[in-house]
């Protein structure tokens, strides 16, 4: 039996007998028997509308699975987030991203205490400050407007920040310059600053703890550029540099008056948090007034995935259908396809968000699981990817479900193109499920020898995903959207989605090799031989340059 008795569960059983009768059944079956799927199996919520029927389920498939989701506690444990439980246990924090987004007159209390006051606090001060900046109110040392924006951050204090501006370009203040630096590599420093103004930048230092290497780095790099540039004078600091993060200590510490500084809380996580101060740079570039609208959405999508019923709730039927395939079908991967350029950096802010928080493997009572969890999830914007990787999807050997994702409307009308964007979004979910015959290859004249070459046989299942238009709002409810459903994934594989121990491990490994990579008179390193022969390699290279 599992640690957490799943697989020996009557819910995950039952699951198994009907993955055995339906297994070899084909979409093109499913869709003969029951020709309404297309209308039949489609959910609606905070302006996105989902279409499922094009995946290898039936309606009992819907049954069993949420049937599952209740046998796990997922609605209990949906219900205990909203609450401001400690779901979080190997931290012993709440969840509460969702506080971010609640409208002023809603109560959460977290150790008796409403938090929705401060978070409205906080908004406020951002929303001042970002008028200020964009006004031109707020200036620089030397008397200039601040017509460029640096947000300095990695992984959960970057990848939302970055996703956003480029998702709501369209929205943002096209006279000013945003530009986002996370990499301790200097080349990422070096590009973002080589062509700006110092006296017009401002840089956003965004990080939870203001304890990791590569953000201090680069803020300490930040201070010194500008100093520079700006003669010397350290009161330069107070007007080019504001901070993001819960540690107000080392911000005074690193020289940022904590007057500029916006804070949040150790129940947001890092991958959950864009829609917190964290998303100062999102609100400098499309406006305080945008940026409500893109919490109003998250909002929506949370109401809508504590209130609606699980065979209609798409963050719940998402991640049910997520399990079905890793945890049934064996599908290591997940393709996340969005039919929009804005979404281009969607799928990599999504990768953090899916596989840093459902990447265990072990559950939360330290058992370790006998099932998969989180999948791989990776993906390119349309018509891109077609022209390249989804021959894989199309004829390989691998199941990969896919998310598609559309809008009705473009925000750059071209003639017909968005036209031909959307032809191509769903000519291909129908290629994925139905494939072609070898009868219709052979229509077409097709040599007999090449017929195999030509076939594609279908049943690639596929979601999906459509709203009217990119927007704030219909922003907000898609990154809300796959929140929840990791939630839901996680909670039926019963493991801490809002931890993530591997990554700490990264943030304290090179502290070690740091000081022997730059001493050359260390003694032997004492790691295995390879890590020892790749330290005395660049030692060695380090030792002949500065020699
Ligand atoms: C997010 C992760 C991780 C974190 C970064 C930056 O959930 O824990 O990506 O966001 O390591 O951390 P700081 O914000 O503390 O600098």
């Amino acid at each position: 039996m599992s640690p957490s008795g799943l697989r020996a569960s009557p819910a995950w059983q039952a699951l198994a007998r009907h993955w055995q009768a339906l297994n070899g059944t084909t979409l093109r079956q499913l869709f003969d028997a029951r020709p309404d799927r297309g209308t039949r199996m489609v959910a609606e919520g905070a302006g996105l509308y989902l279409d499922y029927s094009k995946n290898l389920a039936t309606g009992e498939t819907l049954r069993l699975l949420q049937a599952l989701a209740r046998s796990r506690g997922v609605f209990a444990r949906r219900d205990a987030m909203f609450r401001g439980d400690r779901i979080n246990e190997t931290e012993r924090r709440a969840v509460l991203h969702v506080a971010l987004r609640a409208p002023r007159n809603e109560r959460i209390v977290v150790d008796g205490k409403d938090v929705v006051p401060e978070v409205h606090e906080v908004l406020d001060r951002m929303a001042a400050f970002s008028d200020k900046v964009r006004s031109g109110a707020w200036r620089g040392h030397s008397g200039k407007p601040i017509r460029n924006v640096i947000s300095i951050g990695i992984g959960g204090s970057d990848l939302g920040p970055v996703m956003a501006y480029e998702a709501l370009k369209h929205y943002s203040r096209r006279d000013m310059t945003f530009r986002f630096v996370s990499n301790v590599d200097p080349t990422d420093f070096a590009e973002a600053t080589r062509d700006l103004d110092a006296e017009e930048t401002l840089f956003v230092v965004c990080s939870k703890t203001f304890t990791t290497l590569e953000t201090l780095t680069n803020a300490h790099a930040a201070r010194d550029w500008c100093l520079h540039k700006l003669g010397g004078d350290e009161a330069a600091v107070a007007k080019h540099f504001v901070a993001v993060s819960t540690n107000a200590e080392e911000v005074g510490k690193f020289g940022i008056d904590t007057a500029n500084m916006f804070g949040f809380w150790d129940w947001v996580g890092g991958r959950y948090s864009m829609d917190s101060a964290i998303g100062l740079s999102t609100m400098l570039a499309i406006g305080p007034d945008r940026f409500r609208d893109m919490l109003a959405g998250f909002h929506a999508m949370d109401v809508h995935f504590r209130r609606t019923p699980a065979d209609r709730n798409l963050p719940v039927l998402l991640g049910l259908l997520a399990v079905w395939y890793n945890d049934f079908f064996g599908a290591q991967t997940v393709a996340v396809l969005p039919y929009a350029q804005y979404l281009k950096r969607f799928p990599a802010y999504l990768q953090q968000l899916t596989m840093e928080s459902n990447g265990k493997h072990v559950t939360l009572s330290g058992g370790r699981v006998d099932y998969p969890t989180g999948p791989v999830y990776w993906g390119e914007p349309g018509t891109n990817g077609q022209h390249s990787f989804y021959q894989l999807i199309h004829q390989g050997t691998r199941l990969i479900p896919c998310d598609f994702i559309g809008f009705m409307r473009s925000l750059n009308p071209l003639g017909d193109q968005h036209d031909l964007l959307m032809a191509n979004l769903i000519a291909q979910t129908e290629a994925l499920a139905f494939g072609k015959t070898p009868a219709q290859v052979r229509a077409e004249g097709t040599p007999e020898w090449l017929v195999p070459h030509r076939v594609c046989e279908g049943n690639r299942p596929t979601n999906t995903i459509l709203a009217e238009n990119l927007t704030p709002h219909s922003l907000g409810a898609l990154v809300a959207l796959y929140e929840h459903s990791v939630f839901t994934q996680g909670a039926i594989w019963n493991i801490d989605s809002f931890d993530q121990w591997g990554v700490e491990l990264g943030k304290q490994l090179a502290s070690k090799v740091i000081p022997q990579l730059r001493d050359p008179m260390d003694p032997e390193p004492d790691h295995d031989s390879s890590t020892n022969a790749l330290i005395r390699r660049y030692r060695a290279a380090r030792t002949a340059r500065s020699g």
